[in-house]
């Protein structure tokens, strides 16, 4: 399903002249009204009658989460304050959060843009989509809220959280699809089967899940507990809430909306443009917004860029789901590891339970040490302990040949390790770097 096949289908010259008409308008707009960004372009000299072409997207600043931080609540504003009609914030664990004021037309462009998401994902008018990502400031809620109204579908604006209750909704609304964060999609299935409900056998046959890292393993897992079809969504209240980029049917790749929201990979380090296909920092313009527009967002989200055209038709630049974060990159004893590299490792592992928790101590040799719990599956814990142990040492070798570094395995009973309603913390890191 392709909700609006004149931009996503768009011929890739005709979308680039697009793009380059609103990079200017935009480098102009900002320059006029928020001082922060005339001051960062009169310092490096440049503006908007120095871009000729997309390429020279270089040549104006980039914005980060400190300087969001730094601007808050209002020193990002582009528009009179009374244009404002709603407001997001992200729900950062330091710090300020980082906030996103939207006018109509922004509403409008998160509708369109949430609309082609869900679409994506294989949702129509007749769909009965049950929204348990979180109402509030937290995008996304009200984000897929939207896009299941634009397209006509009916909407069960659940929230996240009462497990219980999302089940008896399922069941008695007969809802076809599901819109949460992965690991909630995975703990109402461990809930469901504890209450003796086969998922499989409810109408719900498909759902977009997001907000968090989850790895193909994991979606593996949610298809077959539920008999649905699990697309990948991602977006970030800076650049608009969940819409940003989306799968398709063909689940290779997410196509980005990139009339909306232009996308760069650069090198984190250096800041220079990567070719394409190289990974590195996911960076984000929102081309047409009015509120709070951004230029060069620096996601600190790390992908990279899938050129070739996709089997669907959309002719939308596709970004491979992310990898990780430049902030959550945990360097253990030198060796740069992303949590979603041990994620994948032990989804293969026969036994084990998609529930993990990476634990990371400076030890009294003032060495790194990692120590992975993992829940390991009923039958295998009730088995005698020779198993167990075997089990053990088989994480611990695939962890050693995977990623280079000694891991201490931790087995721990079904259930113990704490389950998460909305994005799931799988780091503890106790080192104070
Ligand atoms: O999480 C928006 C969202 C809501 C996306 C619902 C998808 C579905 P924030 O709270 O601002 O916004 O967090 C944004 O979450 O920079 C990524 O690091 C991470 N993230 C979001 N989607 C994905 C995904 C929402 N599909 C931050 N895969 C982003 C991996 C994701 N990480």
């Amino acid at each position: 399903m392709i909700f609006n096949p004149e931009y996503e289908c768009m011929d890739r010259e005709a979308r680039k002249k697009l793009q380059l008409a609103n990079l200017k308008n935009l480098a102009e707009t900002l320059h006029e009204k928020v001082p922060f960004y005339r001051d960062k372009m009169d310092g490096l000299g440049t503006g908007a009658a120095d871009i000729h072409s997309l390429a020279d997207i270089e040549k104006l600043p980039f914005t980060t989460k400190d300087d969001l931080r730094e601007l808050y609540p209002h020193g990002l504003l582009a528009c009179p304050k009374d244009r404002i009609v709603e407001v997001h914030m992200s729900s950062g664990t330091t710090g300020k959060p980082v906030v996103d004021e939207y006018t109509k037309k922004d509403i409008d462009i998160w509708r369109e843009s949430m609309a082609r998401t869900l679409a994506g994902g294989g949702c129509t008018k007749d769909d009965i989509v049950q929204n348990c990502y979180g109402y509030g400031l937290f995008t996304g809620g009200p984000g897929a809220h939207y896009g299941a109204m634009t397209i006509g579908a009916e909407v069960l604006p659940m929230s996240s959280g009462n497990t219980a209750r999302q089940l008896m909704v399922m069941q008695d609304f007969g809802s076809t699809m599901l819109t949460c964060t992965p690991s909630y999609a995975l703990y109402m299935a461990e809930e469901a089967a504890e209450a003796g409900i086969d998922l499989r056998k409810l109408p719900i046959r498909k759902g977009c899940f997001g907000a968090e890292p989850w790895s193909e393993n994991m979606r593996k897992e949610i298809e077959e507990r539920y008999g649905m079809k699990a697309h990948d969504i991602y977006g970030l209240t800076e650049i608009i809430g969940p819409g940003v980029s989306f799968e398709c049917e063909a689940q290779n790749g997410l196509h980005i909306n990139e009339d909306l929201f232009y996308p760069e990979i650069i090198d984190p380090a250096t800041g220079k443009t990567l070719p394409l296909g190289e990974k590195g920092e996911l960076v984000f313009t929102t081309l047409t917004k009015e509120g709070t527009p951004l230029l060069r967002y620096r996601t600190r989200d790390i992908t990279y860029f899938i050129g070739e055209p996709c089997s669907c038709g959309r002719t939308t630049i596709r970004m491979h789901r992310i990898f990780g974060r430049t902030d959550d990159m945990l360097i253990i004893r030198g060796v740069n590891v992303f949590p979603s590299q041990i994620e994948h490792a032990l989804f293969e592992i026969e036994g084990t339970e998609p529930q993990y928790v990476i634990v990371v101590d400076r030890g009294a040799a003032h060495l790194d040490e990692v120590e992975l719990q993992v829940e390991v599956k009923q039958e295998f814990f009730s088995d005698e302990t020779k198993g167990l142990e075997g089990l053990r040492a088989r994480i611990q070798n695939i962890m050693k040949s995977k990623l280079q570094i000694a891991v201490r395995v931790k087995l721990v009973e079904p259930k113990t390790i704490e389950r998460s309603m909305g994005k799931a913390k799988r780091v503890v890191d106790n080192r104070k770097l």
